[in-house]
């Protein structure tokens, strides 16, 4: 290994070791690394083809992959000799894992989700392909200025990234504009633009490295370079045009969560996605099978959200105008090749473009969009309402339905919800199509690589057989009583929340005693998801902590962390307010052993896998009904995190498999709060009902945490509509903190508590999810490597 650092220093990075940088090591170690990520790579994809197995292909605008050197270590299980071989050499291995940058190729769940099914597509050596766009800027890095968050570019492509792979020779032209000509009978589109998508290959390693699968990301390039009539008569800005007008599609990220954009550039981005991703699976079907009716057989394509959509059309698009088929035929097949994961109910997330918009920039799809409609008018004899098109608005919800085998909801809850509204109307026609798919997470990376403590108690205590079947962490219950074990586990997370304190922690002035609960909530900022909630109850605490400063009070250290959007200035206020409210009350004389608030900057991938681990208390008090799943919520639960939470979302699977008594439930349930928000004067009345709420909406008005006026908006916002119910909720919040604070004070049986939650996460592993898609989805099969 050592040997090997050096060679790739050398003849790689072109470093001699006493002139390199940690740059240049950390190069040098990813090159060593991703050498053995080949072997099982090349031999995974050699197998797939040979046995002409059934192929999966998971569409996503979005891939949060965070850092791959650590993940690959651990999944190649090259540890201890790579620590060996760092220290040989004189390097400090956190050093070198450090600087790497995240990959920030997504906003939030939804990314993060298809990261963690990379992970487990490749442990479960199901053969599969992630396909997405190569942002050259990821999600915007945040900082605080005054409290305020101010974004900055995200810039990972400015150093090599050592694990891709060019593939020049994978390379499809695609085209936007123009206009449709009928030639013999057939249409012929002839784009009016064209860019070219090349393919970047990175492989992911699964557990053990026995299985690798590629993820491909899309770069854009133009189809000339230069203008060089242009060049040559001396403009030469000019002639660079036609590049700078390609690469604008593949350069930025949107930074909207959960919100849809609208703009031509975004259309443009996911139908460059999409196609070049429809091409590139054509040709490796065709150059593996001829028959066109063999697709379903051999294709499985999952569209993540509605953002690849437009799959459907242009599935239709590739088999009616390039093989000919009428498109009866063409639709049938592609309606059973393709799948469509629903993420989200919320309103503004549901994505329209005008018709005259899909028209211009694609003109063949709009035709076709239009004939799926009507077929589908008329076969179904659907109610008027129920279509793709309506008005002048191109519904992509519909169409990714319609255009569906599967449609799946991503929690229990979400997927009834999803039946009975989004999608009521087209559940009624098509009983059997909605399926549910509850959400999971790898545990490789987010308890075996995060957490590398716990992960040595686990492995002594029940064996390392759980990285690959988590199910067996079941075995813990056995040591649930045993004080010794759990004198360990307390360890364990205490030395996580020591390592968060003194580093992390300390770096921003916070004083966090690690004998404290450390109270996390991370995630991206949005009502829905309450952190407003969370800093109420803060205020609401640190007042009666001053009415009686000598009561028996549990210390606690309250974490946020998450984005807001750029244009969604009501987050932002949020953010503004915690860090405003944390200033205050961290230099409160009084208070500041009792509590503490810490809103690190710019959120991301690494920063989860330090804070998850070091948390006491996992914040999941979403609105009911909100929430479709969250991921975060499972990844504090196998952290040995204890849950306050709401019934939304997978919270309430967590809950009935962990048990009611080690989970701490509050608030409206998803039907109650539908008839509370339909109460005139549901808000106000409920702030008049509640002391702690009103003092604390009082304190902010005063000004007790700097500029009122930066919060009126909020404050009559819940004051006078209140639409994710923070009034309705929040006595039953803060008494269920009361609740935590008096169980924290009982260590014994805490520690009890979280041994249980661990021992009983085995179902939120992403390994069993993608073995439900594999199953109910996609009929899709393992493959052993010859
Ligand atoms: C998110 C959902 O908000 C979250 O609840 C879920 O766990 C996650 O998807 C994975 O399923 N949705 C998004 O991130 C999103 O952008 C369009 O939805």
């Amino acid at each position: 290994m050592r040997d090997q650092i050096l060679h790739h220093l050398t003849h790689t990075q072109g470093r001699g070791p006493e002139f390199a940088t940690v740059f240049d090591w950390r190069l040098a170690v990813s090159y060593t690394v991703r050498d053995l990520m080949v072997g099982p790579w090349v031999g995974a994809i050699r197998a797939a083809r040979d046995q002409g197995a059934k192929r999966v292909y998971y569409l996503s605008m979005e891939f949060l992959i965070g850092r791959i050197l650590g993940d690959a270590i651990v999944n190649l299980e090259l540890e201890p000799a790579m620590g060996r071989a760092l220290t040989l050499l004189g390097l400090d291995e956190q050093v070198i894992l450090d600087d790497e940058p995240d990959a920030a190729l997504g906003n939030g769940g939804l990314g993060r989700l298809a990261a963690c099914f990379m992970e487990s597509l490749s442990s479960l050596n199901c053969p599969a392909f992630g396909y997405g766009i190569r942002y050259e800027h990821g999600l915007f890095r945040q900082r605080f200025e005054g409290g305020q968050q101010v974004e900055t570019p995200e810039d990972w492509l400015n150093q090599p990234h050592p694990w891709e792979f060019v593939r020049i020779n994978y390379s499809y032209t695609i085209g936007f504009k123009g206009h449709v000509e009928t030639v013999d009978g057939r249409a012929v589109w002839q784009p009016g633009e064209s860019v070219i998508a090349r393919a970047h290959d990175t492989p992911v390693i699964g557990w053990q490295g026995h299985w690798a699968n590629s993820l491909r990301l899309w770069g854009a390039l133009p189809t000339t370079l230069l203008d060089l009539k242009r060049f040559n008569a001396g403009d030469h800005t000019a002639a660079a045009e036609p590049e700078a007008l390609a690469r604008t599609l593949s350069r930025v990220l949107y930074p909207d969560d959960t919100t849809e954009s609208g703009k031509e550039l975004r259309l443009k981005q996911e139908y460059f996605l999409t196609s070049a991703a429809l091409q590139d699976i054509m040709a490796r079907f065709l150059a593996e099978h001829g028959d066109l009716e063999m697709l379903p057989e051999k294709v499985a394509i999952q569209l993540n959200d509605t953002h690849p959509a437009i799959a459907g059309p242009e599935l239709i698009r590739l088999l009616m105008d390039d093989h000919g088929l009428p498109f009866d035929r063409a639709q049938d097949l592609a309606r059973r090749t393709l799948n469509y994961t629903n993420h989200t109910l919320l309103p503004e997330a549901l994505e329209r473009w005008s018709t005259w918009l899909m028209g211009r920039v694609l003109p063949r799809h709009m035709q076709i969009i239009q004939m799926i409609d009507e077929d589908h008018r008329v076969t179904s004899g659907r109610p008027a309402q129920v279509g793709i098109v309506q008005g002048d608005q191109v519904h992509m919800g519909e169409l990714a339905f319609i255009m569906a085998s599967r449609v799946n909801g991503v929690s229990a809850l979400h997927t009834e919800l999803v039946k009975d509204t989004v999608f009521a109307d087209l559940h009624k026609l098509h009983p059997d199509r909605i399926v549910n798919q509850t959400n999971g997470v790898t545990p490789r990376r987010w308890l075996r690589m995060a957490n590398p403590g716990l992960t040595t108690l686990l492995d002594e205590t029940i064996g390392t057989g759980w990285t690959k079947d988590l199910d067996q962490l079941s075995g813990l219950e056995a040591h649930a009583g045993d004080g010794a074990f759990l004198d360990r586990l307390h360890a364990a997370k205490r030395a996580n929340k020591v390592a968060l304190s003194d580093g992390l922690l300390a770096g921003l002035g916070v004083r966090a005693d690690p004998d404290a609960i450390f109270d996390v909530q991370v995630k991206r900022m949005h009502e829905y998801k309450r952190q407003l909630l969370n800093v109420l109850e803060a205020i609401a605490l640190w007042h009666r902590i001053h009415e009686s400063p000598n009561a028996n009070w549990t210390p606690r250290v309250k974490i946020f962390g998450g984005k807001a959007a750029p244009g969604y200035w009501l987050a932002k206020s949020v953010i503004h307010l915690i860090n405003d409210v944390a200033a205050t009350i961290n230099n409160d004389p009084v208070t500041r052993d009792l509590l503490q608030i810490a809103y690190p900057p710019n959120y991301n991938v690494s920063m989860a896998e330090d804070l998850i681990p070091a948390a006491d208390l996992s914040e999941q008090i979403s609105t009911a009904g909100k929430e479709a799943s969250g991921t975060g919520n499972m990844k504090f639960t196998m952290n040995g995190a204890l849950t306050i939470g709401t019934l939304d979302g997978a919270n309430v699977e967590i809950r009935e498999h962990v048990g009611p008594e080690n989970f701490f439930l509050f608030g409206l349930t998803a039907d109650e709060a539908a008839i509370e928000k339909a109460r005139p004067g549901h808000a106000r009345a409920a702030i008049e009902a509640s002391e702690d709420m009103k003092i604390a909406l009082q304190l902010i008005a005063e000004g007790r945490f700097g500029r009122a006026e930066s919060c009126y908006a909020l404050l009559d916002r819940t004051w006078n509509d209140d639409p994710f119910l923070v009034a309705s909720d929040f006595d039953a919040y803060f008494t269920a903190q009361r609740a935590v604070d008096r169980a924290y004070a009982d260590r014994a049986d805490w520690d009890r508590m979280a041994a249980l939650n661990i021992a009983r996460s085995g179902f939120f592993s992403s390994d069993r999810t993608i073995r439900g898609y594999m199953r109910d989805i996609w009929h899709a099969e393992p493959v052993t490597p010859a």
